[in-house]
């Protein structure tokens, strides 16, 4: 596999991307030179967090080492990040669909951070 670049670089048609761009609004949680967090438009529970590298990648078959590395090493710090908003938070979901037979409908690369409260089943 040719080496990725960690540069954010953008897919015009992609909508994370143009969240990326400032083009289209989103509430931030966490951000730096290689991802961004930012809330999910639809809550599956209160705080549903989306993680994205800042480079457009498609899916997880598409990463390299180096970008896994860098995007799965952030994960754990904003999990603890959003765990920290709310003490009711007692468990997380992390939720990363590949594919459209999996469920993908945003082809940009997201890890679902779903947190999860003690009987929230009326959540889902
Ligand atoms: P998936 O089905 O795994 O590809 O999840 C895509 C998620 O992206 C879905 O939960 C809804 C979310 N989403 C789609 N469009 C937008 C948007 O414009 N803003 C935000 N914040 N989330 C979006």
């Amino acid at each position: 596999m040719d080496k990725m670049t960690l540069e954010p670089h953008y897919d015009d048609d992609c909508i994370f991307c143009k969240i990326l761009k400032g083009d289209i609004p989103s509430y931030t949680v966490y951000e730096d030179n290689i991802v961004k967090a930012f809330l999910d438009i639809s809550q599956g529970t209160p705080g549903h967090t989306l993680v994205i590298p800042k480079t457009h990648v498609k899916d997880i078959f598409a990463y390299d080492s180096d970008l896994a590395a860098a995007v799965f090493s952030r994960i754990p710090r904003i999990a603890r990040a959003v765990q920290a908003s709310d003490p009711a938070i007692t468990g997380m979901n992390i939720v990363n669909n590949n594919g459209k037979v999996a469920y993908q409908s945003v082809f940009h690369s997201h890890f679902h951070l779903v947190p999860r409260y003690t009987d929230d089943d009326d959540f889902q």
